[in-house]
This record gives structure tokens, C-alpha cells and sequence, in this order.
């Protein structure tokens, strides 16, 4: 039976798993003093240090996330900055003034990269996320912040964040180069309801395939989860 609350394609997990290209390989150091750094498109290169983003208004934000590969968590809490907010006060004051921002490449300590366009990056549901359902990010789900917005396929959610690179074009060379497979190239906007899962490829195509790699693929992710002594893996409990 279908979940009508689902995107089209999706099917609920009753957990919210690793997942990632990182697959069983543990994450990546985080850095005693962590920054964001800004860079492309700016007058000046600007680093962030994670600990100033708690004078950034707080956000609060309940939403469901959907990976590509069609397995669905519900009912996640998120906490952090909007990216909007990020964007106004970190960024923008760092443009020279002819600067036109078309997208945002965002990457994280594991060297993973999504690029979004500003449009769908200054959407009022896309979050720097500090915490989730309110523990501060563990290893699993992108400490010390990540990029969630989940509007988009989980791709677009790079964890681990440490770099924003302003970009005033498309930029050609994406995940494409490093995973072999065109059936990995990602939709460039990636709208979960409009079902936009591939960027050369139609989705009544893509979906049987990536649904087939999904269950190893949770397997192989879940072999790098940090230790948890015998504790359960994240549950989300609520939701349907
Ligand atoms: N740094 C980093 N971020 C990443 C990934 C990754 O491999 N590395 N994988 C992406 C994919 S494909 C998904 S579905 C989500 C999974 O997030 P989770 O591990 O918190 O479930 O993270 C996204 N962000
Ligand atoms: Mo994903």
C-alpha cells in the first residue's frame, strides 16, 4: 500500500539511517574549532567559526526526509539557523557589489559536495541543522552541522558542512566524475514532490533501479555508524 503522505516513489523507514557515498567508512574528524568557510564568488574569503552561529536566530524545523534511493524518515526535528539567515549575514556582506549568486556549492569534511540553486538554497525550509530532535548531531547524521532541506532529495543535505562556495553559474563537473555511474548524476533541483530524482534520466526509469540498491546500500552505511555501547540506532518513533 502506498503512504499518502509520502512523494510519490518513497517508502517509510521506521528509523533514520546513515546513509551517504561515504558508505561503510566512518566520519569524518571533526576539528576542535570548526568553521564554515565561504569562498568563490566573494570579495574576501570569510571562515565562520560553527561556535557563532548560536547568535543567529534559532529555527525549529519538523519535517520528513527523503532519500533518492526511496526510503523515507518522518517525523524528524531539526534545529540550527535558516540558511537564508546564513546567506544575509555571512555571505552577502562578503559579495563584491556586481556579484550575481546562480548557486551554492556546499561540501563536507568527507569531501562529498551538493550544488544547489540560490533559489532553492534560500527556501524558507533549508536549514544549517545543529541538532536533531534535540541532541546535538551525532557522527551518523553530519556533526558538527549539516545542510538539511528537505524539499529536495537527501542528496541536496550535505553533512559534515565546512565550506559554501558562491557560484554565479552552473558549475558542469559534479558528482558525475567521481562516481562512475550516470545513473547517479543529480537532478539539479531535485524536488521530492515533483519526483525529480535524476538529472538525465526519467523517474519511472531510475526509480526500480535505485530502490535495488538501496538495502545494500543501508547495509554498507551502516557498518560505519559510530559505536552506540548497545544503545539502539536513531528511532524517530513518531509519525505514522
Ligand atoms: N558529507 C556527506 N553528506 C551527505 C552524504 C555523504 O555521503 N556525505 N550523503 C547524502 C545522501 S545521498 C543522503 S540520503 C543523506 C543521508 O543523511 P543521513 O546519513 O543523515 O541519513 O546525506 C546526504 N549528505
Ligand atoms: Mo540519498
Amino acid at each position: 500500500m502506498s503512504d499518502v503522505r509520502l512523494p510519490p516513489g518513497q517508502r517509510r523507514l521506521d528509523r533514520f539511517p546513515r546513509f551517504g557515498t561515504h558508505l561503510g567508512k566512518p566520519a569524518p574528524a571533526v576539528p576542535a574549532d570548526p568553521v564554515i568557510e565561504i569562498r568563490g564568488a566573494v570579495a574576501d574569503d570569510v571562515d565562520v567559526p560553527v561556535a557563532t552561529l548560536a547568535s543567529l536566530p534559532r529555527r525549529v524545523l519538523d519535517a520528513d526526509f527523503h532519500c533518492v534511493a526511496g526510503w523515507s524518515a518522518t517525523g524528524l526535528q531539526w534545529e540550527g539557523i535558516a540558511f537564508e539567515d546564513f546567506y544575509r549575514r555571512m555571505i552577502v556582506p562578503a559579495l563584491p557589489p556586481d556579484a550575481v549568486v546562480s548557486h551554492f556549492e556546499f561540501r563536507g569534511l568527507d569531501g562529498y559536495a551538493s550544488v544547489v540553486t540560490l533559489e532553492d538554497a534560500l527556501a524558507d525550509d533549508v536549514l544549517i541543522a545543529e541538532h536533531l530532535d534535540g541532541e546535538p548531531l551525532d557522527s551518523d547524521h553530519g556533526a558538527p552541522v549539516r545542510l538539511v532541506s528537505p524539499s529536495q532529495y537527501g542528496f541536496v543535505s550535505t553533512k559534515h558542512l565546512c565550506r559554501v562556495k558562491v557560484l554565479t553559474s552552473e558549475p558542469t563537473v559534479g558528482r558525475i566524475s567521481r562516481i562512475v555511474n550516470v545513473l547517479l548524476r543529480d537532478h539539479p533541483r531535485a524536488r521530492v514532490w515533483k519526483e525529480e530524482r535524476n538529472g538525465s534520466l526519467p523517474s519511472w526509469f531510475v526509480r526500480p533501479v535505485y530502490r535495488a540498491i538501496k538495502t545494500p546500500l543501508l547495509y554498507l552505511c551502516a557498518r560505519g555508524e559510530r559505536r552506540r555501547d548497545g544503545a539502539p540506532s536513531h528511532r524517530t518513533g513518531r509519525g505514522s
